[in-house]
């Protein structure tokens, strides 16, 4: 007679945590799929320049061990916003090309955590050792991340050069690296090895430093390179106003990439380091990180005289008495407050953007979808 019989099967709640939903992993799965062929249009593209067999096998070494492994958030974000604006399922080449912006996220990222390891002196990353740590790679490591940057400009070229969108792209890849660079550089000299001096950290300069290496790179350039790609145009009404799109998702982009950043910190202090993949290195390395900032904000004078003589000393015991503070001080309570207060702000933003129905304007579920992908991360 027709009736559908609903069939729903008893899970146990803590296996929906673990897995997520079936439409989510599919996506993932399909988007590494495109990653073989994006890797050996890398390789074969330096065979064909007659390039000698064993460098071509480091360089696909190279690219295997650091683009591969990560949680692939950023390069996701490009295909996951392509859809959204287009409004449409996209067909194999649109796909493709998506992808291919989306593997470029991920080259450029690759690009920084092998740099990053190198200077912040790390040994593990994504549960492996790092890439300068490999056997036998050691500072040639240093032209491997260059590398992989240029990777990134070998695939526009071949995928976009006779589009209209072709000098966008470059644009704003470059000028996510720059920032992300320059934001390394107050990172790295804020944090002098020889001289601390908790004196010079402050929130402000926190804030600076988050923005500028991690948020641009790692949501507002996703973003942006989908938007170029949909052909986005620079202006547009919406409900009466005249809407500058690209300003726009910067605005919510940026503070979106400061929480993210702010939760590294955290899990750089209190996650496992079994299941976050990396040994936290802040407080060895003098990081003026949230933790630290947050502590002396919340810190008596004996607790603060106990993070001035033990932060940034590559000592063991140092490091224990440093985070003894952070668990006095109430650093736990005091980050999880942050997250709900954070998420709710972040909400009301991304509520009060404009929308209209015609394809190619921002939609607000790029922003949320985000926002629930990183709320309460644990690695
Ligand atoms: C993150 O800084 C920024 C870049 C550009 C990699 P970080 O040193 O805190 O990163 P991680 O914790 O992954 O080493
Ligand atoms: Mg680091
Ligand atoms: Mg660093
Ligand atoms: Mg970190």
């Amino acid at each position: 007679n027709g009736t559908t019989i609903k069939v729903t099967p008893k899970i146990h709640s803590s296996v929906l945590h673990l897995q997520p939903p079936m439409d989510q992993t599919s996506k993932h799965l399909k988007f590494k799929a495109a990653w073989p062929r994006i890797r050996d249009e890398l390789t074969e593209y330096c065979t064909n320049q007659g390039i000698p067999t064993d460098a071509v096998q480091w360089y696909e070494q190279n690219l295997n061990y650091n683009v591969t492994g990560g949680k692939l958030n950023r390069g996701m974000a490009v295909v996951d916003t392509v859809e959204i604006i287009k409004g449409a399922v996209l067909n194999d080449e649109e796909y493709y090309k998506a992808a291919v912006l989306g593997w470029g996220v991920e080259l450029l990222q690759a690009f920084f955590l092998v740099s990053d390891d190198i200077m912040d002196d790390t040994s593990m990353r994504r549960k492996k050792p790092c890439w300068y740590r490999a056997s036998g790679v050691g500072m040639i490591a240093v032209n491997d991340a260059c590398m992989l940057e240029g990777a990134i400009y070998c695939l526009l070229k071949k995928h976009f050069r006779h589009t209209p969108c072709y000098l966008d792209l470059i644009e704003v890849f470059h000028d996510a690296a720059y920032r992300t660079e320059i934001g390394q550089l107050i990172d790295l000299t804020t944090a002098p090895e020889r001289h601390v001096d908790l004196s010079k950290f402050s929130l402000h300069k926190y804030h600076l430093i988050v923005t500028y290496k991690t948020a641009y790179y790692s949501f507002y350039l996703p973003v942006a390179l989908a938007m170029h790609m949909c052909g986005v145009p620079a202006t547009y009404q919406a409900e009466g106003e005249t809407i500058e799109p690209y300003k726009l998702a910067l605005s919510i982009l940026l503070p979106l990439g400061e929480y993210f950043q702010i939760q590294d910190d955290f899990l750089d202090f209190s996650a496992p380091p079994e299941i976050l993949g990396k040994i936290g290195t802040d407080i060895v390395n003098n990081k003026c990180s949230w933790c630290i900032n947050t502590a002396l904000s919340l810190a008596g004078p004996d607790q603060r005289a106990t993070l001035n003589e033990n932060y940034g000393r590559k000592d063991a015991a140092a490091e224990a008495r440093v985070k003894e503070v952070f668990e006095a001080v109430g650093l736990r309570e005091h980050y999880a407050r942050y997250e709900v207060e954070v998420h709710e702000r972040l909400e009301k933003t991304i509520a009060a953007i404009p929308e209209v129905p015609e394809r190619g304007t921002l939609r607000r579920e790029i922003f949320t979808s985000f926002l629930e992908k990183i709320y309460r991360r644990t690695l």
